[in-house]
C-alpha cells in the first residue's frame, strides 16, 4: 500500500503565503484521501500492487474500464501532490538566480512577466487542476493539466506547479 510521505518541512514553513492550518489539511486529510482511494483500488487489483506510481499512471489505458477513472483521479493526485509540496520552497526575499533566471529572462523576458503569466495560466484552469512551469526541449514553458491528470508522457520536466482552485476555500 502506498503511504502519506512526510512533509520535507515544517507545516509552517510556508507562512505567511499558505498558512499551518491549510498546509496540515492538504497534506494530511486531502493528500491522504487520494492514497486511501487509490490503496482500495489496489487492494481490490492485487495484480497492480507491484507497479509504482507512474508506471500506475502510465498504464491508465491499459487497465479495466471500471478502475481507469479511479487510477487517473487518485494515483494522479498522489503524484501531483507530491511533487507539488516536494517543489514548494517560502519565497521570502528570494529572487530565481543562476540557470534558472536566465532560463526565465530569456524565455519570458522578466521575472514580473513570468509571474503574470504563469498567474494567468493558473486563473485559466476551469475547476481544478493545475498550472506548471516546465523545461521542455530546452526552454520554459508554462502549461495546465485539468482535475489530477499529470504531465507524464508529455516529455517534459516539472519545474514548480500551483495546486489551482480547491484549497482556497478549505478554511
Ligand atoms: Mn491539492
Amino acid at each position: 500500500p502506498f503511504t502519506n510521505l512526510p512533509l520535507p518541512y515544517g507545516y509552517d514553513a510556508m507562512e505567511p503565503y499558505i498558512d499551518e492550518k491549510t498546509m496540515r489539511l492538504h497534506h494530511d486529510r486531502h493528500l491522504q484521501t487520494y492514497i486511501d482511494n487509490l490503496n482500495k483500488i489496489l487492494e481490490a487489483n492485487p495484480d497492480l500492487q507491484k507497479l509504482t506510481l507512474k508506471e500506475l499512471i502510465r498504464s491508465v489505458p491499459r487497465l479495466p474500464y471500471s478502475i481507469q477513472t479511479g487510477i487517473l483521479n487518485n494515483a494522479g493526485g498522489v503524484y501531483n501532490h507530491r511533487l507539488y509540496f516536494e517543489l514548494l520552497i517560502n519565497p521570502s526575499g528570494r529572487q530565481p538566480v543562476g540557470k534558472l533566471a536566465e532560463a526565465i529572462a530569456r524565455d519570458f523576458g522578466s521575472v514580473e512577466n513570468f509571474y503574470q503569466a504563469f498567474k494567468e495560466a493558473a486563473l485559466s484552469v476551469f475547476g481544478s487542476g493545475y498550472a506548471w512551469l516546465v523545461s521542455y526541449q530546452g526552454s520554459l514553458k508554462i502549461v495546465t493539466t485539468p482535475n489530477q491528470n499529470t504531465t507524464l508522457g508529455m516529455d517534459l520536466c516539472p519545474v514548480i506547479t500551483i495546486d489551482v482552485w480547491e484549497h482556497a476555500y478549505y478554511l
